[in-house]
């Protein structure tokens, strides 16, 4: 682990937070449009200094991906189909810097393609010095859920929350938050858990997920997170000033 003196915080903006899941390619530009401005407005008041953006792929990587039949197991060696799904989660990324330009956030974006690799074994591997350079040059580096060189697959999807994780632990972040769709993990009356300490408080409303699929539903991202060096928050996009400002809206998972 790179360590970096002050804290950092990652945080995902979920695919269907910012695009219209229903449409391919479309953007949710007044959802965007509120991220963007609860980012440049903690960024101006100092709430957060060190900020990376993941943003997730909506309906511009998914839907390219399942055209192709590629998900994060089932690979391709098409090299027009990997362009294809990496140019339109390039697509989502242009918008997303462009309306944080708009603020003044001094964004700058991040292809997770060309910067990770995953083994025979699915082991994730991702670069993140440029990260920490971008950081101390006061940029905010925008990254996203990508395609990805995967040893004896072609390519496999690589998912905004393994990007996050892999980040986070590379560049030791202190903070991760992600901004969902649901308010936090719910449990079994559809009410916000508040803070999870172990997976096995909140088995029964989640159920056992499978401990390689680390981004496979939300037990699976609830397992990842626990394993993380850093407390994450899971929240609605309501609360992403809230999170920003250094509150725990949401669920607070915390291992
Ligand atoms: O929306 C998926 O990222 P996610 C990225 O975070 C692609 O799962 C290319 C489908």
């Amino acid at each position: 682990m790179a360590g970096r003196e002050s804290g950092t915080t990652v945080v995902k903006l979920g695919g269907s937070v910012i695009t219209d899941k229903d449409r391919p390619e479309a953007l949710d530009g007044p959802a965007l449009d509120r991220a963007a401005d609860a980012i440049a407005d903690a960024l101006a008041s100092g709430d957060v200094s060190d900020l990376v953006v993941v943003h997730g792929g909506g309906s511009f990587g998914h839907h390219h991906a399942s055209d192709h039949g590629v998900s994060k197991t089932e690979g391709s060696g098409d090299a027009a189909a990997a362009v294809e799904i990496h140019g339109a989660m390039k697509t989502l990324n242009d918008f997303v810097l462009a309306r944080l330009h708009d603020r003044d956030v001094p964004a700058v974006p991040v292809h997770p393609f060309s910067a990770a690799s995953r083994d025979e074994a699915a082991e994730l591997t991702v670069m993140t010095e440029q990260v920490e350079t971008m950081l101390g040059e006061e940029f905010v580096p925008v990254l996203h859920g990508d395609v990805v060189a995967h040893a004896g697959e072609g390519v496999t999807i690589l998912s905004g929350d393994e990007v996050v994780t892999a980040v986070a632990e590379g560049i030791d972040a202190e903070r991760v938050g992600f901004c969902s769709t649901v308010p936090g993990v719910l449990d079994d009356e559809d009410d916000v858990i508040p803070e999870i300490r172990s997976y096995e408080e909140v088995v029964r409303f989640l159920g056992e997920s499978d401990a390689t699929d680390v981004t496979g539903g939300m037990a699976g991202k609830v397992r990842a997170l626990l394993d993380l060096g850093a407390p994450a928050t899971v929240f609605g996009p309501d609360a992403l000033r809230e999170f920003l400002a250094g509150e725990d809206p949401g669920t607070r998972i915390d291992g």
